[in-house]
């Protein structure tokens, strides 16, 4: 009695475990208003959180462009030195490192008329090898300059796999009981 729909819940959070951590956001930079002046997309970003996978989609008219450059040019506005630039009208930028990355609009006057944007990715370790970001599970943090927990098995056990594990004792403990 009920041991179908046990399995069945079962399945499903084992399911959700897997996808959950592998989803990838897309984000429309100034939601509606897209890529234009007179945007404060420092307010834009505040209260969201980037993720190594996630996008960046741009979108805009004719004249502008998105041009990602160094901090310095970002803060004082400088075009011409730009890291990577488009100005197809729909630009999508992928999160590939952690860290900050810089936005602006390469057209004169555009950048300090609101079109620059800063994008801060979580994803901790300043590592210079990007093999590691292929896998969507090893997004948490594990260098030891930010771990101050006192584990005896640091790193073995990550964050989806302990939902899982916790999710299997609660259904051995229910099926215990029926
Ligand atoms: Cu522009």
């Amino acid at each position: 009695m009920g041991s179908i729909s046990v399995v069945g819940v079962l399945v499903t959070i084992l399911a959700l475990c897997c996808v959950i951590p592998s989803l990838a956001t897309d984000y429309t930079v100034g939601d509606s208003s897209g890529w234009t002046t007179s945007y404060d997309y420092s307010t834009w970003t505040s209260g969201k959180t980037f993720a190594i996978g996630d996008n960046l989609v741009f979108d805009y008219a004719g004249g502008h462009s998105v041009d990602e450059v160094t901090p310095s040019d970002y803060n004082s506005c400088s075009v011409g030195n730009s890291l990577s630039t488009d100005s197809s009208g729909s630009t999508k930028i992928t999160l590939k490192t952690p860290g900050t990355h810089y936005f602006i609009c390469g057209a004169y006057g555009h950048c300090s008329s609101g079109m620059k944007l800063a994008v801060t990715v979580a994803g901790g370790e300043e590592s210079t090898t990007p093999s590691t970001s292929t896998n969507p599970l090893i997004t948490s943090p594990t260098t030891t300059t930010a771990s101050s927990y006192t584990n005896s098995s640091p790193s073995t056990l990550s964050p989806p796999i302990a939902i899982l594990f916790t999710c299997l004792a609660v259904f051995k403990f229910i099926l215990l009981l029926s």
